[in-house]
């Protein structure tokens, strides 16, 4: 366990330590997790990267879909929840280089956590460059992302690069969200917005017209889209707010039965919509500069 990690959990009785085997079952040693337990809200998070795993507003619903086949295995990015998709978004075998990135594999430390003086809970984490970092995207950097648990749940990342090149750099919130059928759903926020349809050959560029029904394996990247979605499922509704230019929708329908931790039968309880820039909206951080994302989410 990182050293300061007992010291400062010990400030706030709210936040425990525990694993997943305890949550989740498995063998092995499992993945070290927090549980908050704030007046408003509780959460689960992976400190292997820094990834959120169960948010429930109090009297509220579970917002976050985590796979019943998840593994929980040290440098393997977990199925389900909001792994963070960074430094790059997307697929690089070309290069060798992992998909999504190697944040959502790496193990993050915690900096900070206060109960801050409405109730809600807030918890940052930092990830730092190392030699194994390095080889794969060759900048000093801290991320940081600070996380408040209340009645909504809010997502602060910051990307601060030390190094001194410009840093290129994508990513995304890769939300999955619960849903009770993913064929129910209804996604505004989106209508208007040119989407590069990555499921069809030559990943055509096209208009979305009025909300999004998900009705077959759908991958698409919405651009400049507005701060707010909404998706409507059958038992409610769940608001995603970002200050980031891009959406990303996904479901692999039929193609999940390929993937071992997700499984042939699951990929109806989940829809993501995930917050980010990526694509054309992919950044340069500046030598010295910081680049920030936010992201919140809500009944
Ligand atoms: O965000 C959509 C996507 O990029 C899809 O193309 C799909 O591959 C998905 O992410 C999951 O990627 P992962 O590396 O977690 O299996």
């Amino acid at each position: 366990m990182q050293a300061s990690l007992a010291t400062l959990l010990a400030t706030i009785p709210e936040i425990s330590l525990c694993s997943s085997v305890d949550l989740y079952g498995g063998t092995g040693p499992g993945l070290p997790l927090l549980q908050i337990q704030g007046e408003s809200g509780s959460a689960t998070l992976a400190l292997q990267g820094a990834h959120l795993l169960s948010f429930v507003p109090k009297g509220g619903r579970e917002l976050l879909w985590l796979s019943p086949k998840a593994v929980f295995a040290a440098g393997k990015a977990i199925r389900g929840g909001i792994p963070l998709c960074m430094p790059w978004f997307g697929r690089r075998p070309e290069e060798g280089l992992p998909a999504h990135g190697f944040a959502r594999s790496s193990n993050w430390d915690v900096s900070e956590v206060e109960m801050l003086s409405n109730g809600d809970i807030k918890v940052v984490l930092e990830l730092h460059d190392s030699a194994a970092t390095q080889a794969l995207w060759p900048h000093g950097f801290v991320f940081r992302l600070a996380l408040t648990v209340g009645r909504e749940l809010s997502l602060d990342l910051s990307v601060e690069n030390l190094s001194g090149a410009a840093a290129p750099f994508s990513h995304a919130f890769h939300t999955y969200f619960a849903v009770p059928d993913v064929k129910e759903v209804a996604i505004s926020g989106l209508d208007g917005c040119t989407y590069i349809n990555s499921s069809l050959e030559g990943k055509p560029r096209q208009l979305q017209v009025g909300d999004l029904q998900v009705q077959a394996l759908t991958d698409r990247v919405y651009l400049n889209v507005p701060a707010e979605q909404i998706i409507k499922h059958g038992a409610g509704q769940i608001k995603v707010s970002s200050d980031t230019h891009c959406a990303i929708v996904w479901n692999p329908w039929e193609g999940a039965a390929k993937m071992a931790d997700m499984g042939q039968d699951n990929y109806s309880g989940f829809v993501c919509l995930e917050r980010g820039d990526a694509f054309d909206h992919a950044v340069s951080v500046v030598a010295g500069g910081v680049y920030r994302a936010c992201m919140s989410l809500s009944e």
